[in-house]
């Protein structure tokens, strides 16, 4: 006969029950569920770090998992904890904390290898409801989706299977794991969904040997903020054990619901949710007046990512685009071995094509995960710090959502000052937040702001939570069909470089540049940011550099106005007093080195002047910015990975 003890839960005392082997804590009323231990007998010490914490075995009334020690009489113990939410059984599956989950800029992010590492993932995840509120994961539903990239199938199975363990009671999937960012930030506020999940590095490469990722999305649909990401963290350090449903593995190939007790899956289409609510922000028939124009041709890149799923149900059936319009538009795990990240370096076939012979009037791209856009018109690029401000600029004329004019504008600090031109004109109020679609949810949640964007290539609105790709595509298109309204055959096109021209003449051009190195040695990296910290902390104002004369220069800190939260070491700015800027940043979304990168602004008002090259306007600066910063040195790099 087995000593037996029982408790309703795992305690300190309980614990010693097992050493003492005699104690039996009353079971009162409730379901048994069985924790053996068949190894020898563990210390106190560790069995406190393998057995869950009270709060995660012990559930609400209705699930309370009471939990049994069964000894066997050998000195081998049995290491399984069992639970039996209705309808299936959980396994309390014992790990170790893992070093180094921290959170950057936008989610976790490492090569695949790592997450392959045994309980990598289910770590992670566990944390994060360990951290969460019981009301967040309880009886709730949650949103699942990615995109497409390698290790997301098995990823999402690991997904429901700890969610189901943690009391979650519905997930609601996209088919074959598919959903763009802005779709689930879409399908959380929608469904009223508690959170969500996206499996995604968004940005960087895919495929065995490259990257992976995870982002939560909390119920609002925005990237968890900072209080979040710090507990999920906090719990990394300390997660003993991984609450596990025994359930199969579920068919994410066609749509429909499996059901587990008291746990559901729904497999849903991808599209529908997202496009309705495109559908109810601009006008279609507008912008379908605009692709049937026989003077008038469209490309859409989706870089053999997420946005592949989603470019023919909206460009070619909803807007009628023609069928070609769409390049590299069956998403794959690797990406077609490309970098999807929609820029003049790793969007090269769109770049080609827009800067060759015939080119057409109007080029896209999107990113990974669906929340980038580049937007090109014929041999013309628009960057994306001036994409939002002209965005912002026509946004109440073209888009119905906006009839009633924008509440508030913001970008992110590094992004060129074009917006806030925009904001003074427009009399609105206006933010400037640090690197991170994260510190927008905030203001959009209180009604403070509805077009915000960042320089890296991300423009959105208050239509959900996230940067959103195919939304600035379509923002761009119905300016365009705007500006062209009324037009007969025969007119000549207002073009994309024909509206930045004229948003230029009348705001001024704010010349914008970034340089990034990618992958850099850290030490090097690290060295050269605390030698630009040693300046910026004996600078003063008024010291000249060159034609350039010192305004302010700090470690940009951003208090937020809603929740009074603060964010510091957000990047090195060198402010000018004509308003010039230089800044340097390390990257939060590279999964190995560092990253560094450098924006430049200079602003000019001269019309004649607006035509110049970018990178011919900012040279002076850029040479300043890289003598000030010694990056040669302290990198070893003589030129940069990729220029916006
Ligand atoms: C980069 C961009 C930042 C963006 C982030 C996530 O971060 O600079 O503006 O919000 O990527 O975008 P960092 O820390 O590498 O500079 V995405 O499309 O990767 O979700
Ligand atoms: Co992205």
């Amino acid at each position: 006969m087995l000593p037996v003890c029982r408790s309703a839960c795992i305690t300190p005392v309980s614990i010693s029950c097992i050493k003492a082997a005699s104690i039996d804590c009353s079971p009162q009323s409730m379901p048994i569920k069985i924790v053996k231990f068949l190894h020898t007998p563990p210390s106190m010490k560790t069995l406190m770090k393998v057995m869950p914490s009270p709060r995660k075995v012990c559930f609400s009334a209705s699930a309370v998992w009471i939990v049994s020690w069964v000894f066997s009489s050998s000195d081998m113990f049995k290491a399984t904890a069992v639970a039996e939410p209705e309808g299936f059984q959980v396994t309390a599956v014992p790990t170790k904390p893992i070093e180094g989950q921290k959170t950057g800029t936008s989610g976790l992010r490492k090569k695949v290898k790592v997450f392959q590492e045994p309980n990598y993932l289910a770590n992670w995840i566990q944390a994060l409801f360990n951290s969460l509120p019981e009301e967040d994961v309880k009886g709730t539903s949650l949103v699942l989706g990615g995109d497409g990239r390698y290790f997301n199938k098995e990823a999402a199975q690991i997904i429901m299977k700890i969610a189901a363990g943690n009391g979650v009671s519905r997930i609601l999937v996209g088919r074959e794991g598919i959903l763009s960012t802005p779709a689930v930030s879409a399908i959380i506020r929608r469904r009223k969904a508690q959170g969500g999940f996206i499996m995604s590095a968004s940005h960087n490469p895919g495929g065995p040997k490259n990257d992976w990722g995870i982002k939560y999305n909390y119920k609002s649909g925005q990237p968890a903020p900072e209080s979040i990401t710090d507990a999920i963290y906090g719990n990394t350090l300390s997660v003993s054990a991984i609450n596990m449903a025994d359930i199969p593995d579920i068919d994410l190939s066609s749509l429909g619901v499996t059901t587990f007790g008291s746990f559901t899956v729904e497999v849903i289409d991808p599209v529908p949710d997202y496009l309705e609510l495109l559908e109810s922000i601009f006008d279609f028939d507008l912008i379908k007046s605009l692709m049937n124009r026989p003077d008038f041709r469209f490309k859409f890149d989706a870089m053999h990512a997420v946005t592949g799923a989603y470019a023919r149900p909206i460009f070619v059936d909803a807007l009628g685009a023609p069928e070609d319009c769409i390049m590299n538009g069956i998403p794959k795990e690797d990406f077609g071995g490309g970098h999807p990240d929609p820029n003049l370096t790793y969007a090269e076939e769109l770049v080609t094509e827009m800067f060759g012979p015939d080119a057409p009037d109007f080029g896209a791209a999107s990113d990974g995960d669906g929340d980038r856009n580049m937007i090109l018109g014929n041999h013309f690029f628009i960057t994306p710090s001036d994409s939002v401000a002209m965005i912002a600029a026509n946004a109440q004329q073209a888009i119905p959502y906006f009839k009633d004019g924008p509440k508030g504008l913001a970008r992110s600090m590094p992004t060129s000052g074009a917006l806030d031109r925009v904001a003074a004109k427009l009399s609105l109020p206006f933010f400037e937040v640090p690197t991170g679609w994260k510190f927008f949810g905030n203001l959009m949640d209180s009604g403070k702001l509805s077009i915000c964007g960042e320089e890296s290539f991300g423009t959105g609105s208050d239509h959900i939570r996230e940067k959103d790709g195919i939304w600035a595509v379509l923002a761009w298109l119905s300016i365009v069909a705007d500006k062209n309204r009324g037009k007969v055959a025969g007119d000549t096109l207002t073009s994309v470089a024909d509206i930045a021209k004229e948003h230029w003449a009348k705001f001024g051009r704010n010349f914008f540049s970034r340089y990034d190195y990618e992958e850099c040695e850290s030490t090097g990296a690290n060295k050269m940011v605390e030698h630009l910290r040693g300046i910026i902390s004996s600078s003063k104002p008024g010291t000249t550099y060159g034609n350039y004369t010192l305004h302010l220069a700090d470690d940009f800190m951003y208090t937020d106005p809603v929740d009074g939260s603060v964010a510091t070491k957000q990047g090195i700015r060198f402010i000018f007093t004509d308003g010039s800027r230089i800044i340097f940043r390390l990257s939060g979304t590279g999964s190995a080195g560092a990253t560094v990168r450098l924006y430049v602004e200079q602003y000019e008002p001269e019309v004649s002047k607006h035509g110049l090259d970018a990178q011919e306007a900012l040279k002076p600066l850029i040479d300043l910015a890289l003598s000030l910063s010694k990056l040669e040195h302290f990198t070893g790099r003589t030129k940069p990975t990729v220029i916006t």
